[in-house]
């Protein structure tokens, strides 16, 4: 396939991400299959943003801002609304199209067949979040939210509408005409006078929000984010210079692409998975560490700001972008803050950026000579902004919680963000064979989403000092705390219109769990 037509296939949040200030996480649960197909066909049509169109959209910003830039005025932000779906396992098998029941189905010959040619691959994916990272005890159940759970042994979410804008009222008109597609009594069309119906073909169990913080493109922990994505072969036109990460292959993100080894089923082309994960952050909690912990790292109490230098180590970057890995003294120079032209040489060196600083755990680049576990990252905050009362007490308040609406997509979870969580960002000798150069206990945990197990290491991580192997070590406190989630594939516009909305293959008895 060409890429012009991939690109009409693909669903845009996957690539190249849908803009967004605001955005509408609905989490379906389907109840009428039938239904819902016909609903979900001309939906397809009328309301999910392609690739191509967000593409476009970006060249309207672009636009805008470069003739505000010509006359001197602020960019006019522009409506840009956008829609994508995706499924959890469940949701397929409540349209027929998964199955739960292997052993039953390869008894029946026919089905065997079906079975071999259109079940997707992806253990995790059959198993969502819940089993996965409670199951092998990464998250603790207490922790997450009702909506992630199981209830009665039954998982909650079928799918995930999301809907995107570039401003609060034009995401609200967006989410009604949403919800209306399903919802609305057939025949009730005009907009003003539509009934919902009593009976409808799915429902939104539950609904999340995220948003842009005021000073837009940082997070809550006030760092610079959206920054280094990876550059995929035959979509991204942009060729990377010096030391920034080659391209990948368009395998690792989507289905049956070259580099995807996972034999997906010819429907699943062009999909991805797509993984979404609470992460509740605890900032006020984040900036009291530093404070008390900024003279205990030797390079960053010898700095002109021990603090911003501590946050600087832990996440690989100054918190308006710089990479500590070209300028470890400071965050003052323009040209660095966007910059991606870095890859951690010498690698038996951490004097410039911590071998467990988050981005080098999770973007290993010169420690490693491969580029295999990679996702394309698409997150958002959510919450309000830090109170005065609770900067006072350096504690959260437990009525304000906010945190990070963690998106990610990839071709395989397990090689993209179970790989990247358990193995490199929970795993303290992560980047290894550095222990001549960092000692016995590893480079550290990720300080940010580094998971621990009940038998691993208390928190801590390795910090340059000058001496060789380095011997500063800090314990880490916790201050993401994962909330619950789900794994889901994001299916072509094709899948959607033709095999995800067509006929069963399996009978409601032996598809669903
Ligand atoms: Fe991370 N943060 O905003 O503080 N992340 N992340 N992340 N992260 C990155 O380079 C953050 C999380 C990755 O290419 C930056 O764009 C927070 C998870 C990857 O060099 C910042 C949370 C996973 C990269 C943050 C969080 C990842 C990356 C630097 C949770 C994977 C790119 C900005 C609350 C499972 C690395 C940038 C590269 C960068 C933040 C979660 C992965 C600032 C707050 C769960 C692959």
């Amino acid at each position: 396939m060409s890429w012009v037509a991939r690109k009409a296939n693909i669903q845009g949040d996957v690539w190249p991400g849908l803009p967004k200030r605001f955005q509408t996480f609905l989490f379906f649960k389907i109840r009428k299959p039938d239904e819902f197909k016909t609903r979900l066909r001309s939906f397809a049509d009328e309301h999910i943003t392609t690739a191509q169109e967000a593409c476009d959209m970006k060249n309207q910003i672009l636009e805008a801002k470069t003739q505000a830039q010509k006359h001197g005025v602020p960019a006019k932000i522009l409506a840009l609304p956008g829609v994508n779906i995706a499924f959890a396992s469940t949701g397929l098998a409540a349209l027929g199209k998964f199955t739960f029941n292997e052993a039953a189905v390869k008894k029946d010959r026919n089905l065997s067949k079906i079975f071999k040619k259109n079940q997707l691959r992806g253990g995790l994916f059959g198993k969502g979040m819940y089993d996965d990272l409670v199951g092998e005890g990464w998250d603790e159940p207490k922790e997450l939210r009702s909506q992630f759970k199981p209830s009665a042994g039954k998982r909650l979410i079928d799918g995930v509408l999301m809907v995107t804008a570039s401003r609060a009222e034009d995401l609200r008109y967006k989410v009604l005409r949403v919800k209306e597609h399903f919802l609305k009594e057939p025949g009730s069309d005009d907009p003003d006078t539509v009934r919902y119906s009593n009976d409808p073909c799915l429902e939104f169990p539950f609904t999340s929000h995220g948003r842009t913080r005021p000073e837009k493109g940082k997070e809550h922990f006030g760092f610079e984010d959206g920054i280094s994505q990876p550059l995929i072969e035959g979509l991204d036109e942009v060729t990377p210079k010096g030391k920034e990460p080659k391209a990948v292959k368009s395998g690792l993100i989507f289905a049956r692409h070259d580099g995807d080894d996972m034999n997906q089923p010819e429907w699943a082309e062009d999909g991805s998975f797509l993984v979404i994960r609470d992460l509740q952050q605890l900032v006020p909690e984040f900036e009291k560490w530093l404070e008390d912990n900024k003279h205990n790292a030797p390079f960053a109490a010898d700095s002109d700001d021990p603090k911003e230098k501590l946050a600087a180590y832990l996440m690989g970057r100054w918190r308006n972008g710089t990479p500590v890995d070209e300028n470890p003294h400071h965050d003052k120079d323009p040209s660095l803050f966007r910059s991606n032209n870095f890859d951690f040489h010498p690698v038996d060196k951490h004097e410039r950026c911590p071998f467990a600083a988050h981005i080098r755990k999770m973007r290993p680049r010169g420690d490693l000579n491969h580029d295999h576990a990679v996702i394309i990252r698409r997150g958002i905050s959510y919450g309000d902004e830090v109170t005065p009362e609770e900067k006072a007490a350096q504690k959260s308040d437990d009525e304000k919680e906010r945190g990070l609406m963690f998106v990610c997509y990839q071709s395989d979870i397990r090689n993209g963000f179970n790989f990247l969580t358990t193995r490199w960002a929970s795993n303290h000798h992560f980047p290894d064979r550095k222990a001549n150069f960092v000692g016995e206990h590893g480079p550290g945990i990720d300080a940010i989403v580094g998971q621990r197990l009940n038998h691993h290491p208390e928190r801590s991580i390795g910090l340059p000092d000058g001496k060789h192997p380095t011997e500063a070590r800090i314990g880490l406190d916790r201050w993401v705390i994962p909330r619950g989630g789900e794994y889901f594939f994001t299916p072509s516009i094709k899948a959607l219109k033709e095999y995800l909305t067509g006929p069963p293959d399996y009978p409601p008895e032996l598809a669903g769990p």
